[in-house]
């Protein structure tokens, strides 16, 4: 049966986690429901990019590990400088996929100390539920479906994914190409207004789609936006295509 989408007023009602609360004001606030991907390889390109989108977003996704030139000092503090002066969240899409006490050294130790700055983190939960105590002081958004093709995330896998996710307190959304229940906030990467894949298996909708068929809260933009000549521009309309699109599933 087909339930329909409810509003970010909504959601804040059911969505308890604080950075589902934190999430969905700035949404409200920036009439923006878009997440970049900031999938740039050096601590300038990404200062740069978030200098042109800061204002646009309401986080900014992170995959810390391509940043050739990774500095605590150099690429950390002014991130955080400038999500604080433009108001938007940090996920670090790390994705973990392992034990409990393996993820626990990866989010907290190593080179880019996730705990301390990430507000968000994207994990798997192919290591069962367990396995997401860890991420205490974060919101983690679960990997439910992927959005490239030949994914292993079937029917069956999703479920049991979905009742992990909407059972663990640490975990606010999730990473999907379907619906999922209303307490989640739904991530919806693999958008793009011009293309259709990548060539190397993503597969991409139009945030109309998404909104529309998905019922999504958030999506999420790279090359759409990185790789275009006016990158602000490129923000600034997928900003309002996503705002739109919401608008008209509601
Ligand atoms: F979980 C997922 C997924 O199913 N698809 C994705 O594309 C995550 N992603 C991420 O979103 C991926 O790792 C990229 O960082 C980003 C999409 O980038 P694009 O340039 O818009 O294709």
């Amino acid at each position: 049966k087909e339930e329909k989408r409810i509003s970010y007023e909504d959601k804040l009602k059911i969505c308890e986690h604080s950075v589902a609360q934190k999430l969905l004001h700035i949404a409200i606030q920036k009439k923006s429901n878009l997440i970049v991907s900031a999938d740039v390889t050096t601590t300038a390109e990404l200062l740069k990019l978030v200098e042109l989108v800061g204002p646009h977003i309401v986080a900014l996704k992170t995959h810390i590990d391509i940043i050739s030139d990774f500095d605590s000092d150099q690429t950390i503090l002014p991130l955080k400088d400038l999500a604080a002066k433009y108001n938007f969240l940090l996920m670090e899409d790390r994705k973990f996929a392992d034990i409990g006490n393996t993820q626990e050294l990866q989010f907290s130790m190593g080179v880019f100390k996730i705990s301390n700055w990430a507000d968000l983190v994207t994990a798997q939960v192919i290591a069962g539920y367990d396995s997401l105590d860890c991420f205490r002081n974060v919101g983690v958004v679960a990997i439910l479906s992927m959005s490239s093709t030949g994914t292993l995330t079937d029917m069956e896998y999703r479920e049991q994914a979905v009742k992990i996710a909407v059972s663990h307190p640490n975990v606010f959304g999730g990473v999907a190409q379907n619906k999922i229940p209303n307490e989640l906030l739904l991530f919806t990467p693999g958008v793009n207004l011009a293309d259709s894949g990548d060539g190397k298996g993503q597969q991409y909708n139009t945030p109309e789609y998404v909104f529309k068929k998905l019922e999504t809260d958030f999506i999420i933009v790279g090359r759409g936006i990185y790789k275009s000549d006016d990158v602000e521009k490129a923000a600034l309309n997928y900003k309002i295509a996503g705002w739109n699109a919401y608008e008209n599933s509601l």
